[in-house]
């Protein structure tokens, strides 16, 4: 018996023909990526009855944390949050080790999901799909994948993750280095030995910051090349014990609850009071407390802290002062510290990142005042010196949102390009369809509030709006759906509305796409509040899917006409 015929009776079911056909070349649905929201769209779809089929490029289930093996690679959200809650059963079951869970245990999740739930027979790995038109005639989506099949399916899915086309930037000389290049992104499955080695790291966001500490406790020499530096907040790392744990999965019903009601899709203790309805002394011990115990919940500790500016103005220079603690050279922690307010970016967690910049074997170059020139043979150029390297790491984030999108190379309607369609930012409906692309659905996309908070939340939430909206379209023997140009328009600007409540908009960042020269510079994800984004799908359900037009199917073929059986 199998891993998966042991935990879960139904994979010992022979592969039922209504739902694949393991040579077929059509299904009802193509899912693109098997990452968190693929999967459980797969396992949705799979309950409606659908036949389908899954294109995978990794080699494995788990998406992003198939992928991002970095050293030092864990989920800034904590594993309480950071799972589904689709089925009791794999609350009780599984229990996370660690407050952040490593990569290699949400991986490892991701593998026990995909085998309870026997979901690997529907998903060809290694695949990766080229492009993908739309069929008028016969109202199905025809898709190419890289290893020269073609599949249809009248139902497309894009769960192809909000941040996984890598961004290596295209310096000068990329080509000639002649030493180790990795992106944080693309890591090898093998371990990467900087031992004795003169590495350098381009980039100081989320990957970096995890990146930095490890590689600089192996490395000879670390180079740290920073364009703009963070808010890094303590993360508090430490194990969950068998009580902990135990508690926690006999609450999930609660806790689940508490998660949904938050903005963010995790639950980080918000305090009660604004911040200047509390004494100086009260507003500083709550500070300490919340940094002292790690985590985003630190960003929560006040009602009124990201919005009201003379607070924000305070709680970022309590970090600053945090920063001036834990650097012993003034000149250095002047360059970690961020220039713009506490929260305008989406803050990062760190483990000793800060103090990793005393060791004697770290540098930090300020990109500000020496940008990069490009590379050379042995090493990296700025305006100002040469670095000479044994291995160059580049933690340079994703062409987030739309990037893998617009790599699916999707022709929809008249043969409009995905491309001609975004080509001033990437228009859709509630962030899930877009004008010209009938029954094209996009996961944790573009207009889709997920990067803004918990990522299996969101698209939980997304995937559930999508199962009934197929559920809907087969009840009423509905063969198409697609959003209007008008609604698009409107999905826009309800996300600029929504961006402009936040300051996460007033300073460049991949939300905004200005991390991609030649992006358009659009604030992308919808930063409503995922309750509020949940309200507003389920209206439309409500009210007969308002904002998407429908054709009907062609009525069945009179008993009399149908072709004869051989
Ligand atoms: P991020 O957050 O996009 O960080 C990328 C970093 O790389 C950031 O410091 C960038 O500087 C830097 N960068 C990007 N391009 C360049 C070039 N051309 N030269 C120098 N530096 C560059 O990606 P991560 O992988 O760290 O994190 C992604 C998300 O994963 C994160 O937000 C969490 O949600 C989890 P910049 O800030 O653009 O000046």
């Amino acid at each position: 018996m199998t891993r998966a015929e042991a935990v879960n009776p139904a994979a010992r079911a022979p592969v039922n023909k209504v739902y694949f056909m393991q040579n077929s070349q059509s299904s009802d649905a193509i899912i693109i990526g098997a990452g968190f929201s693929g999967l459980y769209l797969l396992h949705k779809l799979r309950e409606l009855g659908l036949s389908v089929v899954v294109f995978e490029r990794g080699g494995d289930v788990g998406g992003t944390w198939y992928w991002n093996r970095y050293p030092g690679a864990r989920c800034d959200i904590e594993s309480t949050w950071y799972s589904y809650s689709f089925s009791p059963e794999l609350e009780r079951e599984w229990k996370w080790s660690q407050r952040y869970a490593k990569q290699e245990e949400i991986l490892a999740y991701a593998g026990h999901v995909a085998d309870r739930f026997a979901l690997r027979p529907f998903i060809r790995f290694n695949t990766r799909v080229d492009g993908a038109h739309f069929d008028e005639r016969a109202q199905e989506w025809v898709v190419q994948t890289d290893v020269g099949a073609t599949h249809r399916a009248p139902l497309l899915f894009a769960a192809t993750g909000p941040l996984s086309d890598s961004n290596v930037p295209p310096l000068p000389g990329l080509n000639t280095f002649a030493g180790e290049i990795h992106h944080t992104g693309a890591w090898p499955h093998q371990a990467v030995d900087f031992a004795g080695k003169r590495v350098g790291i381009v980039g100081t966001g989320s990957s970096g910051v995890q990146t930095i500490p490890m590689v600089a406790r192996q490395a000879a020499q670390t180079f740290v090349f920073q364009r703009t530096p963070q808010f890094v907040l303590p993360a508090e790392h430490r194990e969950v014990s068998e009580e902990e744990s135990a508690r926690i999965r006999s609450d999930y019903a609660q806790l689940r609850t508490l998660q949904r009601s938050a903005p963010t899709g995790f639950w980080a203790n918000p305090g009660p009071h604004r911040f200047f309805d509390v004494s100086s002394e009260e507003r500083a011990e709550e500070l300490e407390r919340r940094w002292k115990n790690g985590g985003f919940a630190f960003l929560q500790a006040f009602t009124d802290m990201l919005t009201n500016e003379k607070a924000n103005v305070e709680a970022s220079a309590f970090v600053k002062r945090k920063i001036c603690d834990a650097v012993n050279d003034p000149e250095i922690a002047a360059r970690l510290t961020p220039t713009f307010a506490l929260g305008a970016r989406r803050p990062v967690l760190g483990d000793r990142y800060y103090e990793t910049f005393n060791q004697t074997n770290v540098t930090l170059v300020d990109l500000k005042q020496e940008p990069i020139v490009g590379l050379t043979t042995d090493g990296l150029s700025t305006s100002q010196h040469h670095f000479p390297l044994d291995a160059i790491v580049f933690a340079t984030g994703f062409d987030a949102l739309t990037g893998a999108i617009l790599k699916l190379n999707l022709k929809g309607r008249d043969g409009i390009t995905i491309q001609d369609a975004w080509a001033d930012g990437p228009k859709n409906t509630l962030g899930f369809m877009v004008h010209g692309f009938p029954n094209f659905f996009m996961l944790a996309g573009p207009g889709s509030p997920a990067v803004r908070g918990c990522v299996i939340t969101s698209t939980e939430q997304q995937v559930d709006w999508l199962a009934d909206c197929v559920a809907h379209m087969r009840r009423h023997r509905l063969a198409t759906i697609e959003s209007t140009a008008q609604s698009d328009q409107a999905w826009v600007e309800t996300v600029n509305e929504a961006a402009g409540t936040t300051l996460t908009s007033t300073v460049d960042s991949w939300y905004l796409g200005s991390n991609i020269p030649g992006k358009p510079k659009v604030f992308m994800p919808y930063s409503g509040g995922f309750g509020v984004y949940r309200d507003i799908c389920d209206n439309v359900a409500r009210g007969g899917y308002e904002r998407f037009t429908f054709s009907k199917a062609p009525a069945a073929a009179p008993a009399e006409q149908a072709a004869p059986s051989c």
